[in-house]
């Protein structure tokens, strides 16, 4: 199916202790993911990179926060972008840091409500980003999108009241493998669905998103693909400021994008986390661009649709 693929680059990283990911957007581009995609059959709209509206620092009870305001004003610019373009066609968010999700979520909602469709979310991460503003104690906002995009109390003083948020019931998490005492405790609260890696180990991968894709399907949904470079084992993605061991294979990963592929209902992407500044010759920034080549089409041979 021939898509049009809006990128729109996110160059956000207030939301990480490292800097970097701010030139996440541009190595996409160097990798060349507009001409794949383009080979692939898609029509490519690049609408560039976004920035922040001016801010002033918020200031918060929790004083381990960093650029709060930074990041309230990066949300409302990235709300509001995700939502157009998910009228306009595919969007593919080019972080930037994993904060950007609490607005491309809430964005890419609020347009799914419009529609009538449900909404569904893959989060493919090591981390469920579930603390809010009040249980984070590194204090870097790209721990928070879940939480925030899904309506968890705890983000008072932040911006005002979304106006559409992600049933948790909706959400699947596949690859965690470092999670925090507060996210654990309140996940275990929330009808999410989280996969460690031991389940992708006992199960296999495609057990696990097989049963995600039938519950989508039943609730003739749609899916947003939130992938954090960190999902993936360092040794095949080291470009990321957190690595950490025991990650996704390269067979792993591939399998998830071909399976989504199958599917045709994936109507938006982030990809998050990409730091080129410790990037090995680009190979994390192209091995992310052969994964969205394989949820958008590339496959070794032809064969039946809902073949997963
Ligand atoms: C930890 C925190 C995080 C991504 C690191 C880690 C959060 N839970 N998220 N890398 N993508 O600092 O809150
Ligand atoms: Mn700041
Ligand atoms: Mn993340
Ligand atoms: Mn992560």
């Amino acid at each position: 199916m021939t898509e049009t693929c809006i990128l729109i680059g996110i160059p956000v990283q207030a939301g990480t202790g490292r800097l970097g990911c701010d030139m996440g957007p541009s190595a996409y581009r160097a990798a060349g993911l507009g001409e794949t995609l383009a080979d692939l059959g898609h029509r490519i709209e690049d609408r560039g990179n976004l920035a922040p509206g001016a801010h002033a620092e918020k200031p918060h009870p929790n004083p381990a926060l960093r650029h709060l305001g930074e990041i309230a004003a990066w949300t409302e610019t990235i709300e509001a972008a995700a939502y157009a373009a998910a009228g306009d066609g595919l969007p593919i968010f080019l972080g930037g840091d994993h904060s950007l999700s609490a607005g491309t979520m809430p964005g890419v909602a609020r347009r799914a409500a419009k529609t009538g469709r449900e909404l569904f979310v893959l989060w493919l991460d090591s981390h469920p980003d579930f603390h809010t503003l009040e249980t984070s104690t590194s204090g870097n906002l790209h721990g928070v999108p879940m939480a925030y995009a899904t309506g968890r109390p705890g983000f008072a003083g932040f911006l005002p009241p979304l106006a559409a948020t992600v049933k948790p019931e909706n959400v699947c998490m596949i690859g965690l493998r470092s999670v925090d005492p507060a996210e654990r405790e309140a996940l275990a609260r929330t009808p999410i669905t989280v996969h460690d890696m031991r389940a992708i180990d006992e199960n296999g991968v495609a057990v696990l998103l097989r049963a995600f894709i039938d519950k989508v399907r039943a609730a003739d949904g749609i899916i947003h693909v939130s992938l954090d470079v960190d999902f993936l084992d360092p040794d095949i993605a080291p470009g990321v400021g957190t690595t950490v061991p025991g990650g996704a294979t390269f067979r792993e990963a591939h399998l998830v994008m071909e399976m989504l592929c199958d599917t045709g209902l994936v109507r938006s992407i982030d990809l998050v986390e990409l730091n080129p500044f410790l990037d090995e010759r680009g190979r994390t920034a192209l091995l992310m661009v052969d994964l969205v080549a394989s949820l958008l089409g590339r496959r070794v041979l032809d064969r039946p649709t809902r073949s997963y």
